[in-house]
């Protein structure tokens, strides 16, 4: 029976569950470089770049194990633009008896190939994605019927379900989680490992060309290309991780620092979510450095809690709550993002570094994603759907099953705590306690009004005070509410109208950017 398979960007798998026990001699492979995808949102010229590079690579590795593929090129003249469209032309091209996919990963998507039966009156068999350790229906059961969907509990039945730092039916060490250890700031260190730089090779050069020329009004640069875009160069990455920065990944998780762009962080989230890293086996390796006494258990320990627990957690969340988790808007936000967040271009210090790089390289780590740009778009008041294609636009390893329940969930409370029992807000305290940032700012961290007064600090109890009505009676958010209410009416009122003068001018600095 002739087979179509069509693999998308995000499935660059070898061991895919649509291609797993195809016949190569009945299989037509098919990928495909469309205009739809490239440009549904404005994403990063970088991650477009690796995308396709990868792509382009992956497909040479399948017709080098054996399969056909049939490869459509994004300067195709007969490109149609969209997966549909593409799925047409390969039907008429190869008359396949029947079509088999790995289901997507977005909502988008999925109802694009639920299209596809009617359309082309051959059958379609979606499998699923057993990329990843919990399918829909483990997570279904786990969440229905729970009050509050607590990651932590979630994390635990992910342990016990891999066995990863199990001792028997406990934790090792007797914690499940040792994340007290993890919040030191960091210094600047020699020895601080920095990710590999690979040499763009022809592919790539070719791609690179193609994006400079068809996404020249897209967001970002393409100077300093260095991403792995083959699933070999991407192992190469995993093994300097755990080698080099595994070790004390754990004590500097939530560190920033000026010019830092990297830390002790893995920099492996692109290659895991396009499908060439497996993340199971980075966790078993991880812990393996533990076991061999190579890495400590604070730190392997979360790790593997980023993977098996918040990543698969994220995923779960996208899926259980649908295709309109996108429009909720929770604490009714509709403020523009600034210009700014497409180009660095302010003197806070801190959104600065955050999106500086972030436009250079389409990567920031997490806490710069969630506690200087994320909360920086919270206080304001930014429209969390925006917020959510600003995420999806410049990361590398954004794809809409992570990046929304991570940034309208997560970041932006657009859920009203479905993922977290408070909204991550801070002041600048926060952000000068983790990081040097605030010493090389024109803006004060102690002052809360003044011209020179740290905005974050005014922003953060004018948001408090705004929201009072839907977070007063949050238990969480006692201590700070009870410190407001302490405050003379006169110090309120100025920090209020500080806050208002800031968004004044932030709203008269221009619309957004892109
Ligand atoms: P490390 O710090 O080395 O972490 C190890 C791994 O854990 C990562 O490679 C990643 O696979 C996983 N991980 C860690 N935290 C999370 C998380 N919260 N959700 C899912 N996986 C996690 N991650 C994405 O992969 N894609 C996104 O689009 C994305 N958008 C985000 C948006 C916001 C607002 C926030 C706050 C976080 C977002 N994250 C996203 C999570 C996290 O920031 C990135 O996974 C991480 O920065 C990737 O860099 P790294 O590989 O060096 O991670
Ligand atoms: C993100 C992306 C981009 C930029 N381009 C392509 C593409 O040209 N072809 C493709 O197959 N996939 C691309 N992707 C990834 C898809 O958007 C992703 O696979 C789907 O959203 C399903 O998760
Ligand atoms: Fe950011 Fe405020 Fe610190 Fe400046 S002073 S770096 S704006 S937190």
């Amino acid at each position: 029976m002739k087979t179509l398979v069509p693999v998308l960007g995000d499935q660059l798998t070898m061991t895919l569950t649509s291609l797993r026990d195809a016949d190569p001699a009945e299989t037509v492979v098919l990928m495909m470089e469309v205009g739809d995808e490239t440009t549904y949102v404005r994403h990063h010229k970088q991650k477009i770049a690796f995308i396709l590079s990868a792509m382009r690579h992956h497909a040479a590795a399948l017709q080098n194990a054996g399969w056909t593929v049939d490869y459509v090129r994004l300067d195709d003249p007969a490109n149609s633009g969209s997966f549909t469209g593409e799925i047409a032309r390969a039907v008429q091209r190869h008359a396949p008896d029947r079509i088999v996919v790995t289901e997507a990963g977005e909502w988008r998507v999925v109802a694009m190939i639920d299209g596809w039966q009617t359309l082309f009156g051959i059958p379609v068999e979606i499998r699923g994605d057993d990329r990843f350790v919990c399918d829909h229906a483990e997570f279904e059961a786990w969440a229905k019927d729970r009050k509050q969907l607590t990651m932590e509990f979630f994390y635990r039945v992910m342990r016990r379900k891999t066995g990863l730092l199990m001792d028997g039916k406990d934790p090792v060490g007797g914690r499940w989680n040792f994340d007290k250890e993890n919040r030191k700031p960091a210094k600047a260190d020699l020895f601080m490992p920095h990710p590999h730089v690979f040499k763009p090779d022809v592919t790539t050069r070719e791609v690179l060309a193609l994006v400079a020329e068809h996404f020249a009004d897209h967001p970002g640069t393409l100077d300093g290309f260095g991403y792995a875009v083959t699933a070999a160069q991407a192992e190469k990455q995993a093994a300097y991780f755990l080698d080099q920065a595994l070790p004390r990944f754990g004590d500097y998780e939530d560190a920033m620092l000026t010019g830092e762009r990297y830390l002790w962080h893995s920099i492996l989230s692109p290659y895991i979510n396009a499908g060439l890293l497996d993340p199971l086996d980075l966790c078993r390796r991880a812990v393996a450095e533990y076991e061999a006494g190579r890495a400590p258990l604070n730190s392997v320990e979360g790790y593997v809690r980023q993977i098996i627990g918040w990543r698969e957690y994220m995923r779960g969340i996208y899926w259980r709550e649908g295709p309109d988790y996108v429009s909720r808007n929770f604490l009714d936000h509709h403020r523009q993002l600034p210009g700014w967040y497409w180009t660095g271009d302010t003197d806070m210090h801190c959104l600065k570094e955050a999106i500086g790089q972030t436009i250079a390289t389409a990567h920031a780590h997490h806490i710069q994603r969630l506690m200087v740009t994320g909360n920086f778009a919270l206080l304001i008041g930014a429209d969390p759907a925006e917020v959510h294609r600003w995420y999806l636009e410049v990361y590398i390893d954004a794809y809409e099953w992570v990046e929304l329940p991570n940034t309208l969930g997560m970041s932006q409370f657009g859920d009203g705590g479905l993922l977290g029992s408070k909204p991550y807000i801070s002041s600048g305290a926060y952000i000068d306690r983790m990081s040097d940032y605030c010493g090389h700012c024109r803006y004060d961290v102690r002052k809360r009004v003044g011209e020179n007064a740290c905005p974050y600090n005014a922003l953060y109890w004018d948001f408090l005070h705004r929201h009072r009505d839907k977070l007063g009676d949050n238990m969480r958010l006692r201590m700070p509410y009870s410190t407001w209410d302490k405050q003379s009416a006169q110090s309120r009122n100025e920090t209020l109208g500080q806050a208002e003068t800031f968004l004044q001018a932030l709203d008269a600095s221009g619309p957004a950017g892109y």
